[in-house]
């Protein structure tokens, strides 16, 4: 379950955050699939409740009413028009399931696809669900549980969302149909949302229970989906993400912790150089990576100081890090535009999801930030392709905040957060030519709309990156030449 099944020479993930299925297809051939992206992360995809009392915020989309495929996102026939349009351009399709738990009670009771539930009675006809289904008698987790009683936090509610008994053969069986339903469309793999909140004996039935990924979507036989299992797990606590490790992949939330604290300055770059383990991360192959995520990018989740596209320099940088180290699975955040942390999406009066637009420059429009267009970035997701399996390499620092290093014969790349300027004869490790900075502009053509970088035939180069430059990072790959 730890193995994304990508396609052949990418390595970078995308969730799209509340983005429509239909644009997701377009958005996989126009740009995704060019660019060399491996995967999506998409919304939760089953029915949920429509909670209009809170303008439709966000977070609706983790209280499931149904596992029916009818969300603002599309319908059943639209998800599966997208899952075979992203395969077919070679990204891969990986669903956020909701399966710990149902939604909380609300006054409105009516799902995105007309379903509705009478939660007094823990009553879902949807699925259908009853409540025998529910972990009972039914009691709330309080604060203080995740220090102390690992039985609470599995057992009791999540914020008041109904909690699903998975130690039922019942439940157990929805919860596959559901998943392998997915599956037989051609998806990828999960992310599985509170994994903190249900037990690991549970949880290995219900993968074991998985289908084969879907050969008629291009993977190999036999292959099994791709699991990364949300556990936050910042130390501290009464469940550690190690419990979980021995079933799938797991979400790194040190990671981003980390390295936001680093490109703000909290703490020196040079220190980044054994990055990795031996700063209490998990097995790199155990290890889904990111900066931001939905939650923590608005406060939501386990907090502290994340970088986010709102402060993009810093963020950029740490993004660059993330996808030049050889270490983790990386996924980046493609965010909409917020103020109000509890606000949705764009969209119209009768709360139709507005699709983003495409602006001339590549950017999107219509109140989406598409982190994932932006040159620094995307750039980066090449690199990392480029750069492939091999290792880190020839270190620099000066002791402070500047920082380079190789990938194999392959990359190299140097970072700036010092307050003045970085001027330097480094060892790029690439065969003598003269490169185009990814970072700085791209090769177009034969052209460079950014900096040059001519490496000898020692495979130095004279680098510079001022302080007060635009981006902090410098990045050349084989492949950039002009
Ligand atoms: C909403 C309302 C609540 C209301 C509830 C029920 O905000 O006021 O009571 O509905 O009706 C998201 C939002 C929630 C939202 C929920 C359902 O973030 O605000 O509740 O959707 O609509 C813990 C979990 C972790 C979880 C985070 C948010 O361990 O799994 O809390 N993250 C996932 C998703 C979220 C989603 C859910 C789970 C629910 O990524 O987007 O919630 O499906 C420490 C602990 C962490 C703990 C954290 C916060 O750091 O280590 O484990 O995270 O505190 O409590
Ligand atoms: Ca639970």
């Amino acid at each position: 379950y730890k193995n994304p099944h990508y396609a052949s020479g990418r390595s970078t993930m995308v969730h799209l955050f509340e983005w429509k299925w239909d644009d997701i297809a377009s958005e996989c051939e126009r740009f995704l699939g060019p660019r060399g992206y491996g995967g999506i992360q998409i919304s939760p995809p089953n029915e949920n409740l429509a909670i209009w009392s809170r303008q439709r915020p966000w977070w609706e989309r983790y209280q499931p009413i149904s596992y029916r495929l009818v969300t603002r996102s599309g319908n059943e026939q639209q998800f599966a028009n997208m899952v075979r349009r992203c395969n077919d351009a070679g990204v891969r399709i990986y669903v956020d399931a909701i399966i710990n738990h149902m939604t909380g009670t609300w006054n409105e009771n009516t799902g995105t696809g007309g379903s509705t539930a009478d939660f007094g009675n823990w009553h879902y006809p949807g699925v259908p669900y009853g409540r025998n289904d529910f972990n009972w008698p039914h009691c709330v987790i309080q604060g203080h549980d995740y220090g102390c009683c690992a039985d609470r936090v599995r057992n009791c509610e999540l914020s008041g969302l109904k909690d699903l008994n998975q130690g039922t053969e019942y439940v157990r069986q929805m919860i596959v149909n559901y998943m392998n339903h997915l599956i037989s469309l051609g998806v990828a793999g999960f992310r599985i949302d509170a994994a903190k909140h249900m037990w690991p004996g549970d949880l290995r039935v219900i993968y074991d229970r998985l289908h084969n990924l879907n050969t008629a979507h291009g993977f190999p036989s036999g292959a099994r989906p791709y699991i990364y299992q949300e556990v936050i797990d910042l130390g501290g606590e009464v469940i550690s993400r190690d419990e979980y490790t021995s079933l799938a992949a797991v979400t790194e939330f040190k990671f981003g912790m980390e390295l936001s604290r680093a490109f703000n300055r909290g703490n020196q770059l040079r220190w980044l150089v054994n990055w990795g383990p031996a700063w209490g991360l998990l097995a790199s192959g155990d290890s889904l990576t990111f900066i931001d995520n939905h939650d923590n990018q608005r406060g939501h989740g386990a907090g502290g100081n994340i970088l986010t596209y709102k402060q993009a320099k810093q963020y950029k940088g740490a993004i660059a890090f993330m996808l030049a180290h050889p270490y983790g699975w990386p996924q980046l955040m493609s965010s909409f535009d917020f103020h109000d942390t509890e606000a949705g999406p764009p969209m119209d009066s009768s709360g139709n999801i507005i699709s983003p637009s495409i602006n001339s420059d590549q950017s999107c429009g219509n109140g989406w930030i598409c982190e994932h267009r932006w040159r620094q970035i995307y750039s980066m997701v090449a690199f990392r392709n480029q750069a492939g399996n091999s290792a880190m390499s020839n270190w620099w620092d000066n002791g402070s905040n500047q920082i380079a290093f190789c990938r194999g014969n392959a990359g190299f790349v140097a970072f700036n957060n010092d307050y003045w300027d970085l001027n330097q004869t480094l060892q790029t490790c690439l065969p003598a030519g003269t490169y185009c900075d990814v970072i700085s502009g791209e090769k177009s053509g034969n052209n460079c709309t950014g900096k040059r970088v001519t490496v000898g035939n020692d495979g130095r180069a004279h680098i510079s990156l001022g302080a007060n430059e635009f981006d902090m990072v410098l990045a050349i790959h084989t492949g950039s030449e002009v």
